[in-house]
């Protein structure tokens, strides 16, 4: 191991030192507690501690690291009180997640530190969001992400790399290869040699850096980082390392051969440091046991203080009112003057007067730029709002919903459009799994709207046509909007984008050039979680949403019913259920109309409440009309038979007869 030819100060390298024991040490305290019963899970990243300390010491301070769960040199780099890091791990209010989330699950804005989510790839784009905000800003940051070799299998590590190669983000991706994905080596990961090789695929610039020798770490990562700083652009970097104990310490390291534990175990990072800082003479014997005195005591000073902390309490408020991150809704009254215009029209105008009123809200979707979006939704914002804030993504789901978590993690606003609503499949885990739990987790806005065109009666079958929206309402942590007409729509967006949580925005595309409405000028907003009453009546209750409720105000006029009280619920989550309770109170007799199949959709959950909630006040059984249990079929026959239409008006005689 070259450790000579190094230009780094004695200071430094005596600092890299103290942190590589500093973290090698808690890591063997770790290892005690752990067969004591006294932490229950422990992923150890002995062997490997000279990537994460030697990173962390090459970036500055406010510069943002995105660790993964072997990575414990960059929290205690970046000075995290150790009794927090304890108390973390054992789930009490000291640690950063409030005892909801354990290990390195969590993330510190205070030391720019966002930690993973365990699906691991989402991570990687996150670091593109936070890259972006930077850029944007004209700050000369750097942002660095780590991954494992096994994660890097996964399709986010290639959407992360490709967008920000073609973004010039200044990313660092780090690959931590440690040689296995829990028991998987690396030659059942992949084919190619080197990771790094995969960096020219991207049009990146890649090295391989020895992950065990912490001065060519630091050197390698302090002279990219420089550089990037200048001239912004993404570096993929592997690190060769080893995993010398168990993928978590109960599943053991059986699968290894012994000679490859043996061949690492002599390139131990920390042992091999140390021999040539003595040789050197940088590192003295008296020194070496002074500083392993003090962090000894560190250690069981800070121990004792998570320990003697009591364990967290369950309240249920508190915990249910952390789900959401608290937005105080601003209203802002419609004008009187309006014109009439079609729902498309609406929510373009909606997105563009957001855009002109928060200059940190961001676009990012495919062809949305200069094409203008598929639907044209977008069409003319680019020459208003230019390039930087109107972005052409590739085609990668996944990887935009991660950026745009990055981007409100650092202050800014996004809306994403997905193409289709059918599309978001591809960009699914990093909604419910990142944007979903990042604020009942750690705090964190998932500023973020994902808009939605979905829906069938177009003819555009089984991938084109789909109302998703049941997707997300049985996600906590979610919204959901799913407006009928250009005025709810307009003003729903515009909420959808001041409210700092996640919304999912749903516009039926069949809907956005065939209604049309009074629109009032201007900016405006209107209130989530409050259905409107479109029609007032006494001898029975529908209540729907979306494309539901132009059937219903169809079916209701051409079968002459008037007697009926007729409710548009605008948004589901949250769901106006005060205003259902109150219309089925009052007619006895409730139809609940969805596009969506009815399994397991939001009806069937609306029935669900009228059934525990209004029982008394029922003169007729709870009926549901909803799609057919299949996909959504192509030709115009069959799609007219999957929806319920056809089957609304029977099912509206027999309630009215009942
Ligand atoms: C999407 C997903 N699939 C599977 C897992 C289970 N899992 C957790 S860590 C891990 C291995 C990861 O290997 P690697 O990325 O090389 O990191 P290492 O643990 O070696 O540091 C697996 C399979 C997961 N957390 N998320």
């Amino acid at each position: 191991m070259d450790f000579k030819s190094h230009q780094i100060s004695e200071t430094t390298q005596l600092r890299l030192f103290k942190d590589m024991l500093l973290s090698r040490l808690i890591e063997e305290k770790m290892l005690i507690l752990l067969r004591q019963g006294k932490i229950s899970k422990w992923f150890s990243g002995i062997g490997q501690e000279a990537v994460a300390v030697g990173l962390t010491a090459s970036l500055d301070e406010d510069e943002f690291i995105l660790p993964m769960h072997r990575n414990l040199g960059v929290f205690t780099g970046r000075n995290i009180p150790l009794y927090r890091l304890f108390s973390q791990w054992q789930g009490k209010l000291s640690g950063f997640t409030n005892g909801r989330d354990r290990s390195f699950h969590f993330g510190s804005k205070e030391h720019h530190i966002v930690g993973m989510i365990s699906h691991l790839g989402p991570q990687l784009g996150v670091a593109n969001g936070i890259a972006l905000s930077h850029l944007l800003r004209g700050d000369k940051k750097v942002t660095a992400v780590f991954t494992g070799e096994g994660a890097t299998s996964e399709g986010d590590f290639h959407e992360a790399l490709n967008i920000a190669a073609v973004w010039d983000l200044p990313v660092l991706f780090c690959i931590e290869n440690n040689g296995y994905g829990l028991s998987t080596p690396t030659a059942e990961q992949y084919r190619c040699e080197n990771l790094a090789d995969k960096g020219p695929g991207y049009g990146m610039e890649s090295h391989i850096v020895d992950g065990n020798n912490v001065l060519e770490v630091y050197s390698k990562v302090s002279e990219l980082a420089a550089d990037l700083r200048d001239h912004p652009r993404p570096v993929l970097l592997e690190f060769k390392t080893f995993r010398m104990r168990g993928h978590e310490e109960a599943s053991g390291t059986k699968y290894v051969p012994q000679n490859l534990m043996d061949h690492w175990a002599a390139k131990d990072p920390l042992e091999n440091y140390t021999q040539y800082l003595r040789e050197a003479g940088i590192l003295s014997e008296a020194l070496e046991v002074a500083y392993k005195t003090e962090i000894a005591h560190r250690i069981n000073d800070h121990l004792e203080k998570a320990f003697s902390e009591d364990p967290v309490v369950f309240d249920e408020t508190k915990e249910l009112n952390d789900v959401y991150y608290k937005y105080d809704y601003k209203h802002i009254e419609k004008n009187i003057e309006v014109k009439n215009i079609r729902l498309v029209d609406a929510i373009s105008e909606g997105l563009n007067l957001s855009m002109a009123r928060h200059s940190n809200l961001i676009l990012m979707g495919q062809d949305i730029a200069e094409y203008g979006g598929v639907f044209k939704v977008t069409e003319g914002f680019l020459e208003t709002y230019g390039k930087e804030r109107v972005r052409n993504t590739p085609i990668c789901e996944s990887a935009i919903v991660s950026t745009a978590m990055g981007l409100a993690i650092n202050g800014m606003k996004a809306v994403v459009e997905m193409q289709f609503s059918d599309f978001v499949s591809s960009g699914f885990n990093p909604i419910v799994n990142y944007l979903a739990k990042v604020h009942y987790r750690w705090g964190q806005p998932a500023d973020v709207v994902i808009r939605m065109p979905c829906g069938a009666g177009v003819g555009a079958g089984p991938f084109h046509s789909q109302t998703n929206e049941a997707w997300f309402t049985k996600v906590p942590g979610l919204k959901v909007a799913y407006p009928a007409f250009p005025e709810d729509a307009k003003g729903l967006l515009a909420t959808a984008i001041n409210d700092p949580n996640p919304v999912l925005f749903f516009e039926h595309k069949g809907l956005y050039r065939s209604v049309y409405g009074d629109v009032p000028e201007g900016y405006y907003t209107i209130p989530f979680g409050k259905a409107a009453q479109l029609r007032e009546g006494n001898r029975l209750s529908l209540i729907t949403y979306g494309a539901g409720v132009h059937w219903a105000l169809e079916a209701l006029d051409e079968m002459g019913l008037t007697d009926v009280d007729l409710l548009d619920l605008r948004t589901l989550c949250p769901l106006d259920l005060e205003a259902v309770f109150r219309s089925v109170r009052k007619t006895g007799k409730v139809l609940l109309l969805q596009e969506d199949t009815l399994f397991g959709g939001v009806m069937a959950d609306v029935a669900a409440q009228i059934g525990e909630h209004c029982f008394e006040s029922l003169d007729a059984p709870v009926k549901r009309v909803g799609s057919l249990e299949m996909p959504v079929p192509f030709a115009r026959s069959l799609e007219a038979g999957f929806l319920p239409q056809s089957r609304l008006r029977s099912a509206l005689e027999e309630l009215w007869a009942y």
